[in-house]
């Protein structure tokens, strides 16, 4: 069974529910660096200051401030990893591709969360977090067009990608995820 995975998709695509159900189905290590960011503005730590209104804007955070956290959080000794949420950019995706070379540990599979617009707006707007507002969704949206779905095809070329549709319950999203897993 594969066990270092990555979720790519739209804002709202289900990628942190969907890493969420299957980490705690296999004990494997759930790293979702919207999640980390959140923390740290939580705590109100220095990193999360440097961070809150960008993520309010619903734009990206440094590639280095994330690539940071990446680093602090991936296990070397784990029996798994799930990325949800990273890479985002073309950058962040060669700076992943180094840290995994370094421990040891390549990337196995990626399941790409294929959902239409308009299911994911909604989606968010029922959600209701800090940055899910209607201009912020479409901000975030925007940048994942511009920035995050080029990594589809840079994914496509590795032959890791696995299309994944995500406009359908949960339970008959994760159970084709398992499958695609075996
Ligand atoms: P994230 O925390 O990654 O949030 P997301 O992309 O909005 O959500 P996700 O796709 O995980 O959707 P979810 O499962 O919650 O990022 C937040 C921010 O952090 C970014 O905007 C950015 O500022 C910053 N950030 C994070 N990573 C970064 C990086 N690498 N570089 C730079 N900045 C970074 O699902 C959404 C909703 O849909 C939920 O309410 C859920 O209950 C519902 N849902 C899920 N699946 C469903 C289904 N099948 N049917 C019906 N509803 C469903």
């Amino acid at each position: 069974m594969k066990k270092h995975l990555l979720f790519l998709g739209a804002p709202g695509a289900g990628k942190g529910t969907q890493a969420e159900l299957l980490s705690r189905k296999n004990a494997y290590l759930h790293l979702s660096t919207g999640e980390l960011l959140r923390k740290e503005i939580e705590m109100d730590t220095a990193l999360g200051r440097q961070v809150k209104d960008t993520m309010n804007r619903g734009e990206l955070v440094s590639d280095q401030l994330v690539l940071k956290i990446v680093r602090q959080n991936l296990d070397k000794d784990n029996q798994g990893w799930i990325l949800d949420g990273y890479p985002r950019t073309l950058s962040q995706a060669n700076s992943l591709n180094d840290v995994l070379t370094e421990i040891n540990q390549p990337l196995e599979v990626v399941f790409y969360l294929d959902i239409p617009e308009e299911v994911l707006i909604k989606r968010l707007l029922l959600r209701g977090r800090k940055d899910d507002t209607e201009e912020t969704i479409r901000t975030r949206v925007d940048i994942y067009k511009k920035t995050t779905e080029p990594l589809i095809q840079y994914f496509k070329d590795l032959s890791l990608l696995e299309y994944v549709d995500a406009d359908r319950d949960l339970k008959t999203i994760s159970s084709d995820i398992k499958q695609k897993m075996a």
